[in-house]
C-alpha cells in the first residue's frame, strides 16, 4: 500500500487537503459535500464508469493511506451546489475487503459487477455485505457493466435486486449506456440521504461523541 505514497509525491499536498473533507457538514464554499464510494470484485469496470461519467479533464487523486483512488465532482444539482467525491478502490478489492474508513461517512454505495464473469455478481453479495455492517441504511445502485459484450444480460432478472431492493442498471462504461443515469440517481440518492439521514449506526457514534466532549 504504502508503494502509492511514494510514486506520488507532487500530489501528496493535495491529498491531505481531499483527506480532510468532513462529509457530515457543507463545505467552506457552502457545498453539499457527499461521498460516494465504488464496490464490487477487480476489473468489473468501477473505474472506467466513474472516468466514463467524468468524460476528460479529470486527474484522480491517489489517496495514499488507503489504496484507493478519489474522483473529485463538482456540479449543481436544482440550483445547489454539491461537491462530489466518488471512491474508487485502488487493487484493495482484490483481497474481497475494504478498509473500514472506505466505508466511513459515505452517503450512496455503487455495487458494480460484470455481465461477463458470473463469479463477480456471486461476490456482490459479500460486498453487500460488508457495506452494510458499515453503513446500515445508505442508498445503494447496483450496475451490471459491460453489457456492450454480452446484449442478452439486458433480458436477465437478478435476485440480488430483489432480495436487497437495490436497483440495477445496465450499463456499458465502453459505450455509455445509462452510465450517466447510474451517476446521476446515486448522487441525488446521496444528497437526499444526507439531507434526512436515518442511519442508526450515525446516530449511535454521534451520541457517543456528544458523551466524550
Ligand atoms: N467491453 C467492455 N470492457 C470494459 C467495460 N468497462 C471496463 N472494461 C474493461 O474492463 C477492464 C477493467 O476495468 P477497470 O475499470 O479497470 O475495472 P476495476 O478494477 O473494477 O476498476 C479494463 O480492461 C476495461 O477496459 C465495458 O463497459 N465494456
Ligand atoms: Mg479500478
Amino acid at each position: 500500500m504504502s508503494e502509492v505514497v511514494d510514486t506520488v509525491p507532487a500530489e501528496k499536498a493535495e491529498l491531505s487537503k481531499a483527506e480532510e473533507i468532513d462529509y457530515d457538514t457543507e463545505t467552506k464554499d457552502g457545498e453539499i459535500a457527499v461521498k460516494i464510494i465504488c464496490l464490487g470484485d477487480s476489473a468489473v469496470g468501477k473505474s472506467k464508469l466513474v472516468e466514463r461519467y467524468l468524460m476528460d479533464g479529470f486527474q484522480p487523486q491517489q489517496l495514499s493511506t488507503y489504496a484507493l483512488t478519489l474522483y473529485r465532482h463538482r456540479t449543481v444539482v436544482d440550483g445547489e451546489k454539491v461537491l462530489i467525491d466518488f471512491w474508487d478502490t485502488a487493487g484493495q478489492e482484490i483481497f474481497q475487503s475494504m478498509h473500514a474508513s472506505y466505508y466511513y461517512q459515505a452517503h450512496a454505495c455503487i455495487l458494480v459487477f460484470d455481465a461477463t464473469r458470473k463469479v463477480t455478481y456471486k461476490n456482490l453479495t459479500n460486498w453487500y455485505q460488508e457495506m452494510r455492517q458499515y453503513r446500515p441504511e445508505i442508498p445503494c445502485v447496483c450496475a451490471v457493466n459491460k453489457i456492450d459484450t454480452n446484449m442478452e444480460v439486458t433480458e436477465k432478472t437478478f435476485n440480488f435486486t430483489e432480495k436487497h431492493k437495490v436497483p440495477m442498471y445496465y450499463v456499458s462504461a465502453s459505450n455509455g449506456t445509462n452510465v450517466v443515469k447510474l451517476f446521476t440517481d446515486a448522487i441525488s440518492m446521496a444528497m437526499k440521504y444526507k439531507k434526512n439521514p436515518t442511519d442508526f449506526t450515525d446516530l449511535v457514534l454521534d451520541e457517543l461523541e456528544r458523551d466524550e466532549n
